[in-house]
């Protein structure tokens, strides 16, 4: 069990489901956003700061064995958004992890859009080129090398989860291959803190959809074992909507309607 379990994001939609579905993996679990976290319950401690403040983050850091960073800018915005929440604030949560006196195990939520380019005929595996689909697609590949250079550098070891669409259910049929429950997304987090040995793995997380492009079998010691599948949807789905036609951008990549985006300007 971890002491002290920092999430970050804490009042974003994974940040608030995670609240209440990690509460078994620490005895004290830190939540941080910029705002908007309320109520601390008696296991729980609450520091709002911004991630772009590189003193307050360290303090944020501080004595904590385990983070879930999910906070950070979480769709495509103009560059400025995209670079204080998650270029410097994700440096600064390595530069934090790095001078800490604990060295906490790490858990990035990164993103399909730091693939999303690859066409949805293509299956990706851990080793796949990263192909970002926008600004916001681009952060989340440097998170992951930033990830992958604390670890060769100073061994802090971070689980990099490319995470496909973790809603209550896929909200169009491009997420029939891209999503990921709730209770597969806690389990993944719960083997990242279990596993003797971590790494720095790319990790896809996705239920175990019928329709996945994506092959986790480099991080199969991790005995992640999804029980899901967004098929159980597909019904509702028709029902609902058509599905995108066959040049759609949703229907040709893997980032579905983020490739045919522009730049944000401010
Ligand atoms: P969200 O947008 O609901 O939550 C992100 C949280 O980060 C917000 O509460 C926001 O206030 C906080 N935040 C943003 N910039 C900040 C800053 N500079 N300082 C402090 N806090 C800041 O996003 P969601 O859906 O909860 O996603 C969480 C993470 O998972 C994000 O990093 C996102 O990129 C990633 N992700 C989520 C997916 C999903 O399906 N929900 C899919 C792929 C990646
Ligand atoms: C993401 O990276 C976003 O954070 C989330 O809101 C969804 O858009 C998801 O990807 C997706 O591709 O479905």
């Amino acid at each position: 069990m971890l002491k002290k379990l920092l999430i970050t994001g804490a009042s974003g939609n994974l940040g608030v489901m995670c609240r209440t579905g990690l509460k078994p993996l620490a005895e004290t679990i830190r939540l941080s956003d910029r705002d908007g976290v309320t109520d601390a319950a008696s296991h729980e401690e609450i520091v709002h700061c911004d991630l772009a403040d590189k003193d307050a983050v360290e303090a944020l850091v501080e004595g904590c064995d385990g983070i879930v960073h999910l906070g950070g800018q979480s769709v495509e915005a103009p560059w400025d958004t995209v670079r204080s929440s998650n270029i410097d604030g994700v440096f600064n949560l390595y530069e934090a992890a790095r001078k800490s006196s604990v060295t906490p195990r790490i858990v990035f939520a990164s993103s399909n859009h730091a693939i999303g380019f690859h066409p949805q005929t293509e299956r990706l595996d851990a080793k796949s080129l990263t192909r970002p689909d926008g600004l916001y697609g681009v952060s989340k590949v440097f998170g992951e090398a930033m990830a992958s250079m604390y670890h060769d550098k100073f061994g802090i070891e971070t689980a990099c989860i490319r995470i496909g669409s973790c809603f209550p259910e896929p909200k169009n049929h491009r997420m029939l291959a891209t999503w990921m429950s709730d209770r597969d997304f806690f389990a993944l987090i719960e083997r990242i803190f279990l596993v003797p040995s971590l790494g720095c793995p790319i990790i896809y997380g996705a239920s175990a959809n019928s329709g996945s492009w994506w092959d986790n079998r480099e991080v199969a010691y991790l005995g992640w074992q999804p029980q899901d599948n967004a098929e159980a949807f597909r019904a509702k789905l028709d029902a609902q909507m058509d599905p995108p036609g066959k040049d759609d951008p949703n229907a040709v990549y893997q980032g579905g309607a983020f490739c045919a985006d522009g730049i944000h300007e401010e």
